[in-house]
């Protein structure tokens, strides 16, 4: 087992932040500075804030070596089974003040930037956040990475180095707009490129058969796949794992003979074309990309990773026979989803392996997650585009459809059936659906929470789940504990330690240990006085961003994540205006002071999410700016939200607003990040918000809403409206104020289409649920009158979310999906 893997190394004292050794520190400091002058280059008296970085992560760096090296040492000494992680999007954020906690090191490096006259934050704050994915998937990737480092998973992450991360967003006149984010620029000191790991991936050409009717394909044109390799370090620093990124590089760079006749540009044509592959993210979230490039990225990196553990499996262990055994692939979502063909490709192409035998181990092999049902996000690509970039892939996929649908057919499937589980979507011009591949190729298929789950089962999996029966299986997604509480908000961290003790550091389950102390006065009040900090900073931060001065007795009611329909800001919006109009009628009520905080981006090309950035914008304008309401509501929308950002919002955040229309956020995990750090949530019953519910108990979260049985079959046959808004006249007061133009004097009918067509077809349920809504936060306003009941509620979330710890998520896949053991 694992049980070994654990122990605390020999040869490098891990220690606790509490107790710093003054050697430690002088040697730390000497290291820094040995890097400042060595790697940076640099002289300490002329060093800027960016040196420094440089230089102490270097100087960390150097320290995570030695265990990765010992990781994998021993991973391939044990043989142990290796999990594959393959997600288009990692989306990382800042690594330094991660690396140091994980380490043990943050008070060592304090102390030793101090005696530089150097300031940790500051230094913290130098490294660009990186934002190699759009949302939730790729987030939920990077605290994967950190909990099977953390627990001791022997594990490699296989992504893309993208040069160009999400776009950075810029609020102009209220709107959105996109600037080319640029996190390599400057360099980055954490990844080692591998010059030597690269592979030959293929695009296009023909398939000939050679002699013994194997097939061999001649591709038209070739790029090649680097590796940079970044090191995952665990809590305690007790095991290093992986991220392998791929770079794009072409195999041909230049053209000599154009270039020396002249033609300086046209001679690169073919590395632009090559390296466009690694260039840039694809900044849709829950929406398939149909562009050829997106398909190039994807074929890529899934070719490039499976070459990769295929030569590590041979090197290691000789035997292609025993793959399954040795690895698990898990596909996040179906990006990486052709990976299924090309491991066919592989097995029986170039190995020689016969195609039952192959697909007996690729099936083994391979398991995949599902993150959205939302038709939109379920990718399919053309069939004559998969023939001409992938044929040989193409024909592999016609030949697992066919004993797909001849193994159906013999079990007495109908027509309709058939065509239900076919990897080829006939209805909408030839598509192959990669989810179907996903499914068909994998051995265990899950979702990301137990609603989602369910949902797969009954809608769009159902024949599938018919045909293939018993591989559908629920992981509830987690968050890491060290970067969402112990980083992002150390003093709440060091209040938990000084009540319960150290050992829930290693074990969130003690966070129940703080359950008898939410009614604890003292300890309430010490609650309250964390957050209370944490909403002064945020408000500092807001004020160097916006010019917004919060007035931090407010209740701070946040909602940041993508800006998307079903996840409703919209109806936080109309709820704002509501209680502006409230506000404003009776100016002189008993008011709680309230603060409503937005952030996050809009997929550059999704005009009615721009829309929406632009409303809560303007709305914001309106309300900060009118003295009626001065210090009792201000709205605030934060722009460039990133995990950075995010870091110091949620420990701010009194309330976490979770109110997608129930049935269409998969899981989420913002919702658990908040109710961690001890915000109280309102929300729908959708995704893992159903869970958290559990948990937490319905005395300490505020549902309301729809539910998804109920939204299903509503969103599907329609409803009136018009009715609902004549029957609600504080809503048709709001609709009215923004149709008309009070927000946008300057343009009255700026919102008139955004509300008429609310009207027409409310998709996303907004009218239908907004009384409720308004129910709901009155009830909220209610609970924050009652200081004592407030603050054991929060207390209570805190103590009682444990379970959504990416620990635990981590040790159900290794137990139920990857066959790993652990612990
Ligand atoms: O994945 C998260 C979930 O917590 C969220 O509920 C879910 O919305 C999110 C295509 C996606 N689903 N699908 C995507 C991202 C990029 C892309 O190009 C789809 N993201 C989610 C983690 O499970």
């Amino acid at each position: 087992g694992h049980g070994d893997v654990r122990r605390p190394w020999g040869f490098q004292r891990v220690t606790d932040d509490s107790v710093t050794v003054e050697a430690e520190v002088v040697a730390l400091r000497q290291a820094v500075l040995n890097k400042l002058m060595y790697e940076v280059g640099g002289r300490d008296e002329r060093a800027s804030p960016r040196d420094w970085f440089l230089a102490a992560t270097l100087a960390v760096r150097d320290r995570i070596v030695d265990r990765w090296r010992a990781s994998n040492d021993e991973a391939a000494a044990q043989g142990h089974k290796q999990v594959c992680y393959l997600s288009m999007e990692f989306l990382i954020g800042r690594l330094l003040s991660d690396a140091l906690g994980n380490l043990g090191l943050t008070d060592t490096m304090r102390q030793a930037l101090d005696g530089l006259g150097v300031e940790l934050e500051e230094t913290f704050a130098q490294e660009p956040d990186a934002a190699l994915g759009n949302g939730g998937l790729g987030r939920l990737a990077a605290c994967f990475m950190e909990s099977m480092a953390s627990i001791g998973v022997p594990a490699i992450g296989y992504g893309i180095r993208y040069e160009h991360g999400l776009f950075r967003q810029l609020i102009q006149d209220g709107r959105q707009r996109e600037v080319p984010e640029d996190w390599l620029s400057l360099g980055n000191p954490w990844e080692f490129e591998r010059a030597g790991i690269g592979y030959d991936i293929g695009f296009g050409g023909y398939v000939t058969a050679d002699g013994d009717a194997r097939m061999v394909w001649h591709p038209g044109e070739t790029v090649r796949a680097i590796a940079y390799d970044t090191p995952v370090v665990g809590w305690r620093g007790q095991w290093v794992n992986t991220l392998r990124l791929w770079s794009a590089r072409a195999t041909d760079p230049l053209h000599l003979d154009a270039f020396n006749s002249g033609d300086h540009v046209g001679a690169q044509a073919n590395r632009v074309r090559a390296e466009a592959i690694s260039r840039v993210l694809y900044p849709g979230d829950e929406s398939a990309a149909g562009q050829e490039l997106r398909l190039r990225q994807e074929y890529f990196f899934a070719s490039a990773s499976l070459h990769d553990l295929i030569r590590r499996h041979l090197r290691l262990h000789g035997d292609i026979l025993t793959l399954a055994e040795k690895t698990s692939v898990q596909l996040n979502d179906t990006h990486p989803a052709i990976g299924v063909a090309e491991l066919m490709r592989l097995l029986v192409d170039v190995h020689g392996l016969d195609w039952e035998q192959a697909w007996e181990i690729s099936r083994a092999t391979f398991s995949y997650t599902n993150h959205t049902l939302m038709p939109e996000a379920l990718e399919s690509w053309p069939v004559p585009l998969m023939e001409r970039l992938l044929p040989r892939n193409m024909q592999i996929i016609y030949l697992i459809n066919a004993r797909h649908l001849e193994a159906a057919r013999a079990h007495g499937a109908t027509d309709t059936q058939l065509s239900a589980i076919s990897l080829i979507d006939e209805q909408h011009g030839r598509r192959v659906r990669m989810g179907h591949l996903a499914f068909a190729g994998s051995h265990k298929i899950n979702g990301v929470s137990a609603l989602h789950t369910g949902l797969m089962k009954t809608t769009v999996f159902a024949e599938l789940d018919r045909a293939l029966p018993g591989r559908i299986c629920n992981k509830t997604n987690g968050i890491t504990f060290r970067r969402w509480l112990m980083r992002a908000n150390p003093a709440l961290t060091r209040l938990i330690v000084d009540t319960i003790g150290p050992r829930v550091l290693d074990d969130a389950e003690r966070l129940a240990d703080l359950a008898p102390h939410a009614r604890d006065a003292a300890f309430q009040q010490a609650f309250a006085r964390q957050r209370r900090t944490a909403k002064e900073h945020l408000a500092k931060v807001v004020r160097e961003r916006i010019g917004v001065t919060l007035n931090p007795d407010a209740l701070f009611d946040v909602q940041i994540k993508r800006i998307h329909e079903y996840k409703r800001q919209l109806l936080n919006i109309l709820h704002t205006v509501a209680l502006y109009n409230a506000m404003r009628a009776r100016p002189m009520a008993p008011w709680a002071p309230q603060v409503k905080i937005f952030a996050g981006k809009a997929a550059p090309s999704y005009h009615q999410a721009k829309l929406i950035i632009r409303l809560a914008n303007d709305v914001s304008r309106v309300i900060n700016s009118d003295p009626t309401v001065r210090g009792l509501l201000q709205v605030a929308f934060l722009p460039n939200y990133n995990v950075t950002l995010a870091e110091s919002i949620i420990p701010a955040a009194d309330l976490s607003e979770q109110i997608s229309t129930a049935g269409l956020e998969a899981s989420g995990t913002g919702n658990m990040k908040f109710a961690l750090n001890g915000a109280i949530t309102i929300g729908t019953l959708d995704g893992a918000n159903v869970e958290i519910s559990e948990r937490v108990g319905l005395e300490n979260i505020f549902i309301f809403g729809l539910k998804a049985h109920q939204a299903g079959p509503m969103r599907r046959d329609g409803f009136d409206a018009r009715a609902v808004v004549e029957a609600s006249p504080d809503l048709g007061a709001v609709l009215d104020a923004i149709s008309n133009g009070v927000f946008s004097p300057e343009e009255p009918d700026r919102y008139r289409g955004l509300v008429e067509g609310l009207l027409a077809h409310d998709h996303f349920l907004v009218t239908a649920d907004f009384d409720s809504y308004v129910a709901a936060q009155r009830q909220v306003m209610g609970r924050w009158a009652r200081p004592v009941e407030w603050w054991r509620s929060a207390v209570l979330n805190t103590a009682n979310v444990a379970w959504f710890s990416s620990d635990r998520t981590i040790r159900e896949y290794a137990d139920e999906v990857w066959d790993l053991p652990v612990r």
